[in-house]
């Protein structure tokens, strides 16, 4: 079994840029790692290995142009009790990109996270309320995403890309 998750996963350089948003701020909770930041695309939760590779398989997964996200808010979500980026806009190729994911998921017989989509980058949890603030826009732009897999140790979540798929340009 594997706990398991599609997600847009920015290059390191972006993850610094998403990551140095909450230092300035005072974060008191439990600040995100920068190799875990992540967007989620669909989050499918524990699944076993025949599934799990059979996804890791799958060819041009879904085929939609490269985009970009820019993330220009910082929001408190009460109930997650998380402090996360926000884009203001998100661009058609996004939206098109985490619905073929969940036809793909759907056409496997998988289950999965059917809640709207929220696309969001996740900074702190066990956040304090902070009122929601503009940050410098953070635009990232996006050609590939991952299936990752989501290992809790000790230390906190560990994340692993098992595969990477290109997005046509
Ligand atoms: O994208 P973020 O970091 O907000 O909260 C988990 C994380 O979200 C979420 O999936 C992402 C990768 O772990 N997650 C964890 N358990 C979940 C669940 N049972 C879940 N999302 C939906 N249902």
């Amino acid at each position: 079994m594997a706990r398991l998750f599609f997600a847009l996963y920015p290059d390191a350089a972006a993850r610094a840029s998403l990551a140095a948003v909450l230092p300035t701020d005072g974060a008191r909770g439990r600040v995100i790692p920068a190799d875990n930041l992540h967007v989620t695309l669909a989050f499918l939760g524990d699944v076993d290995a025949t599934a799990a590779d059979a996804l890791r398989a799958l060819q041009d997964a879904v085929p939609v142009p490269p985009f970009e996200l820019c993330f220009e808010r910082l929001v408190f979500w009460e109930r997650a009790r998380a402090r996360v980026l926000v884009p203001e806009a998100v661009p058609p190729e996004a939206e098109c990109l985490q619905a073929g994911i969940r036809r793909l998921l759907t056409g496997q017989g998988l289950s999965f996270d059917r809640r709207p989509w929220n696309p969001h980058v996740t900074l702190e949890r066990r956040a304090a309320p902070a009122p929601t603030r503009p940050v410098t826009p953070i635009r990232i732009r996006f050609d590939d995403y991952v299936l990752m897999a989501s290992e809790t140790r000790p230390e906190g979540a560990v994340y692993r890309p098992l595969a990477r798929w290109r997005l046509p340009p």
